[in-house]
Order: C-alpha cells, then structure tokens, then sequence
C-alpha cells in the first residue's frame, strides 16, 4: 500500500468514526429495510437516513461509480413520519440483496461497530474504499416538516465516504427521483433542475373527478393490457405477406388485493396473470421477466415495463416499414403506438403522472368516457380492515400473501370462515409499513364482505392481541 493510500484509508475510517459520533443511535430504536425502506416518527428518523446515505455512496462505489438515488419520505404514512429509500442505478429499487446490510448498518450500536461493519462489508464485497470520485448520489425529498433536516442527516453520511458526489435535487416526486437516476445513468440526462423549496401544485389535476380512481390500480392496468393487446394483435394480423410479426410475452403481475373481478377480467382476455407479495419491488421485479410487463398494485402503484429486445423488435419493424413506403398502415401506426407508449411511461418505477397521461392517451385513442373505462368490469364488493397487534412479525405469509402459514391454526380458521360466503376470499398480512395486521376480504356482497372482514380481524386480535 502506497503512502497515499494508506492516507486515503486513515481518512476513510475517521470519516465514519466521527459521523457515526454524530448521529448516535438513540436507545430502543430499531430500524428494518421494509418494503418503502426505513420509516418511522420523522424526529427519530436522522440516524437510519444518515446511514442511508453512507449505504448509497457505498453501492455508488461497487457499481463502479454509476449515480444512485436517495429519497427522504414517508409516503402515504402521516405527515410527522418521514423515511428513506434508495434507488438503484437502473432506476428500480435497491436491489434486495444489500437489505440485510441495510439493517445492520442502520442498527449498528456505536462508532466502533459502525466502521468494523463498513469495513467487513467493503472487503467481503471487493468495494474500494478511499479513491478519487467513486460515487454519485442523487437526493431529494417531500415536503414533510422533517425533511429539509433529513436530507442533510443523508448528505452528511454520503459526505462520510471518501470520493463520493452528492447531487441534491430538492423537492420531487419519488418517481421522478427513480426517472432521474436511470436517465442519468442511461447518459439521458447532462443537467439537473435547480432545487426547488416551492411546493408543485397540481390543482388543475386535483380538482378533476378522474384523479379519484386513478388509485384504482386494477382499472388502470385492465386499460392498459387492453390497449397494448389490441397494439399486438393489429401488429401481428394486419400485416402484409412481407412484414414480420413480433413475438412478445405479455405478462400481468397483480397482488393479493386485486380486485378479484379484474383478476377475471385480464384472464378473460387470455393474459397470463401472475401475483406477487405486496411491495413495487416485488411486482417490478417480476415484470422484468416478460418482453412487456404490467403491474400494478390495487392502490395506484404500477407501470409497464418493455424489454430491450422488444423495443429492437419494435425499432427494427418501424424502419421496415418506413422503407416500405408503409407508414399509412395500421400495423406502422400500431408499433409507433407501442414505442411511444413506451417512451411515455416511466418505467424505472410506477409513476401516476405519467399514468394518468397514458391513461388520457388511450381514453382519446379509443374515443371513451371516463364512464366507459369505468364499465370495463364491476369490482366485487370488498372491505379492508386494521387491526392493531403486538408484534405483527408474528405473522408469516406465503403463496403471494394469500395463505398465512404462521402462527398455525389461524389459516384453517380463515378458510372456514371463508366457506361461508359466496365468492369469499380473504387473506391477512402483516403491513410493512405501520405497525398493525391488514385484513382484506371479498365477497358477492358488501355485507358480507364486511361481515366475512370483522369476523377474520376478530380471530387475529384473538390469537395476536
Ligand atoms: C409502500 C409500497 C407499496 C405498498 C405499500 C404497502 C413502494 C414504492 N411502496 O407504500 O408498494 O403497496 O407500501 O403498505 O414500494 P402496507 O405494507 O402498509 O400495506
């Protein structure tokens, strides 16, 4: 080891020595990379989002400096929590591998265990430490109370790892973060907006009835799997003796609380639907496996993914059919549909402004009412319920969340309540985001399904309360 090294490394553990000091872990906290990364009361959270950011320049640095993002938000929770999560270079979540170090690094006890840590990981996973501009970051953040302060606590911990970059974007959307991260790594983006204290509005949008079911993530993605078949059947029908058809699987990924009347419907349409655990990751990641993937959960969160190899395909057919002289016929119009479909949504992670202007696009293209998107299906009447527990790991799931198969006995006692009712389903999990069981049921009745929710929510306060 050169004298300059040895520098470098004698800086790199004073640097995580003295954060650590910093940014003491208070007692009693303890920290879990859940399915939205780190949450909590937004007045605790400055210890976890340091760390994030000790963790973001450090996968910088093992993805040979390529720009990761960071976000400061809770989300959906209230506005007195806040959180972090950190998006990958491809602009998806942080791959799950990294979440076991996460907690660790999250919950180290002091200074010492920090670096120990840091410097065990480094090493087992060929990270090196101390060089010259290794790592980018990009940050932003919500407007929560709390996150001026917690994007600070996270640029000071990017700030801990030698040679690492961070670019604060300010105020922004969690999916223009992600949007941001991949275009920048894709060399798509040279220039950032400056950062912005101003809160956007959307008012125009706000006030139009159409944003109230754009959480209905089921009829979102039934428009869209309608309209991107029907782009593939002209494609492959309607073209001349002299064009090539595409060949694309198409894939559906929902969860467990999908409605089960859009579940029908998709399948209905010959698609192949499959259903993961709850959480974008989960359902992003499962998407990837098809040339064209749509997921979306029943809550608003989705997009749809396209493989390189399909936009080739697509690429490749629209110059065919340009030299052709062709670019009047349906399949031309049909391929330029896809790719700018393709282009329009923001496929690093679900995004519900771009949603909503696919979602506008195919209402003008097919000449439909809000009314007639809304007549697609009729959702079976369902019902959602809380319930708090004191310790809601207890609960184990499998099969996608729809079986719980920990504590036992609880399982049989759904069922057997299910039987009950005509066209039953339910299913309970433990939410990763708050501290409370969720029970969701469906059934061919609002009554029932409510009586079918109280009467499951009843045995896991029984068995959990
Ligand atoms: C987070 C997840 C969302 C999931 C929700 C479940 C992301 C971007 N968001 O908001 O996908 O539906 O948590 O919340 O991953 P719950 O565990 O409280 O039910």
């Amino acid at each position: 080891m050169t004298a300059n090294q040895e520098e470098q490394e004698q800086e790199q553990r004073r640097r995580l020595l003295a954060i650590a000091t910093r940014f003491p872990l208070p007692s009693g906290c303890r920290f879990s990379y859940g399915t939205a990364g780190f949450r909590a009361d937004g007045a605790t959270m400055a210890p976890a989002v340091c760390r994030a950011g000790i963790l973001a320049a450090l996968r910088s640095v093992k993805l040979a400096g390529a720009a990761v993002g960071i976000v400061i938000t809770a989300s959906h929770n209230p506005v007195g929590d806040n959180g972090v999560k950190i998006a990958d270079p491809d602009g998806g979540m942080m791959a799950q591998h990294w979440e076991p170090f996460a907690d660790a690094l999250a919950n180290a006890p002091d200074p010492d265990a920090l670096l120990q840590l840091v410097l065990q990981f480094a090493k087992d996973e060929g990270i090196p430490l101390g060089g010259q501009d290794t790592a980018q970051v990009l940050l932003g953040r919500d407007t929560r109370p709390t996150g001026a302060y917690l994007l600070d606590a996270a640029l000071q911990g990017i700030n801990a790892i030698v040679g690492a970059n961070a670019i604060d974007i300010g105020i922004l959307t969690t999916p223009q973060l992600h949007w941001m991260v991949r275009s920048k790594n894709q060399g798509a983006l040279t220039h950032f907006p400056r950062p912005s204290t101003k809160r956007r509005e959307l008012s125009a949008l706000a006030s139009d009835s159409r944003v109230d079911l754009l959480v209905d993530g089921d009829k979102i993605l039934s428009l869209f799997a309608l309209f991107i078949r029907e782009q593939l059947d002209i494609i492959n029908n309607s073209g001349g003796q002299t064009n090539k058809s595409l060949s694309a699987r198409l894939g559906i990924v929902q969860t467990a609380y999908a409605n089960g009347a859009s579940t029908q419907f998709l399948k209905s349409l010959g698609l192949e639907v499959v259903f993961t655990p709850t959480g974008v990751k989960y359902l992003h990641k499962r998407a990837l496996e098809y040339d064209i993937g749509i997921y979306f959960e029943a809550n608003g969160h989705g997009t749809v993914v396209f493989s390189e190899d399909f936009i080739s395909q697509l690429e490749s057919l629209s110059n065919g059919l340009s030299s052709q002289a062709a670019t009047g016929s349906a399949q031309y119009h049909a391929v330029m549909r896809l790719l700018a479909e393709s282009q329009l949504i923001n496929q690093a992670v679900g995004d519900a402004l771009s949603g909503l202007l696919l979602v506008e696009a195919i209402l003008q293209y097919k000449g439909w009412s809000f009314q007639n998107w809304c007549e697609l299906y009729s959702d079976l009447p369902s019902k959602q319920m809380k319930v708090k527990v004191k310790d809601r790991s207890v609960i184990v799931t499998t099969d996608a969340e729809t079986k719980v198969s920990q504590p036992s006995g609880l399982q049989e006692l759904i069922d057997k309540e299910t039987a009950n009712y005509t066209h039953g389903r339910c299913f309970v999990r433990p939410c990763g985001t708050e501290d409370v069981v969720r029970v969701y049921a469906e059934a061919s009745t609002q009554v029932e399904a409510d009586s079918l929710t109280k009467s499951v929510a009843h045995h896991v306060e029984r068995i959990l309360g």
